[in-house]
């Protein structure tokens, strides 16, 4: 099963939008895991996928986050996605990529800014010949994003700001998904007529980093990536609903 119908099918089963971002710190690393374990059981019901960066990672490790965090969100039916922001070159990214999806992960997020020749290109055999997916940064949701992502690229004769670009890089590099900030609706407006129905729009940004959920979604996001607003609450279980608004129900 690719990493696209897994998130479909959590989405559709949980009626839900929102993958949880589990961003956990704590220098105690067996506290660390079991608030982890404790935050996913107590959302389950609500997210359609995790997605895991290095906090966790450097923290605990691959092995222990695959043994316990990456196992207990497939036992719920749930993908994982690995925030590795990956931006090497080729062996390095093959390297990267392969060990993370070797250790369970369903999907990587990639920077397309190292280009495909010796640099993506390794990440996207990786993942497409284990029937993973590879989601790639197209807008980031910090305010300093601006200064690179809007910068005036010239390909193909004409001139488009960056996120144009990679935008469209996404789609002939037959990306699984792209990442724009919900801090900036309109760009994920502009992102979605240029990549079509098709590609899912992963937009972190809401709650914490002053995204507005309702907005992204009717800008044309697909998903929402939340951290902060859910596992910073006192009840998480609770928080994960300000988030989970009614969007057309996806069908599998
Ligand atoms: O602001 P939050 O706590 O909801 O966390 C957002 C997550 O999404 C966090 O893991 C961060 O690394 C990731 N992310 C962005 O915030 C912005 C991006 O453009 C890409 C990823």
């Amino acid at each position: 099963v690719s990493f696209e119908e897994k998130i479909q099918a959590a989405a559709s089963k949980n009626q839900t939008r929102i993958v949880l971002a589990l961003d956990l710190e704590d220098s105690d690393s067996s506290w660390l895991l079991e608030k982890s374990k404790v935050l996913v059981q107590s959302v389950k019901d609500s997210i359609c996928a995790i997605k895991i960066n290095r906090q966790l990672i450097l923290a605990l490790g691959v092995r222990t986050v695959a043994d316990h965090i990456i196992k207990l969100a497939h036992d719920l039916s749930l993908p994982a996605i690995m925030d590795a922001k990956l931006n090497d070159v080729g062996h390095t990214n093959e390297f990267m990529a392969r060990t993370y999806f070797d250790s369970g992960f369903d999907a990587v997020i990639a920077s397309p800014i190292v280009g495909w020749e010796n640099g993506l290109d390794k990440v996207f055999e990786a993942a497409n010949s284990r029937g993973r997916g590879v989601l790639l940064l197209t807008y980031m949701s910090n305010p300093g994003a601006e200064a690179f992502y809007s910068l005036v690229t010239k390909r193909n004769g004409g001139e488009k700001p960056m996120f144009e670009t990679l935008a469209n890089l996404a789609v002939e590099w037959k990306a699984q998904g792209v990442i724009v900030g919900a801090t900036k609706p309109q760009i994920i407006s502009r992102v979605r007529q240029l990549i079509g129905s098709g590609m899912p729009i992963f937009s972190p940004g809401v709650g914490a980093q002053g995204g507005d959920a309702r907005r992204a979604m009717q800008a044309g996001a697909t998903y929402l990536i939340v951290g902060r607003a859910i596992y910073a609450s006192p009840d998480p279980g609770t928080a994960v609903h300000a988030f989970r608004m009614e969007p057309e129900p996806i069908s599998t």
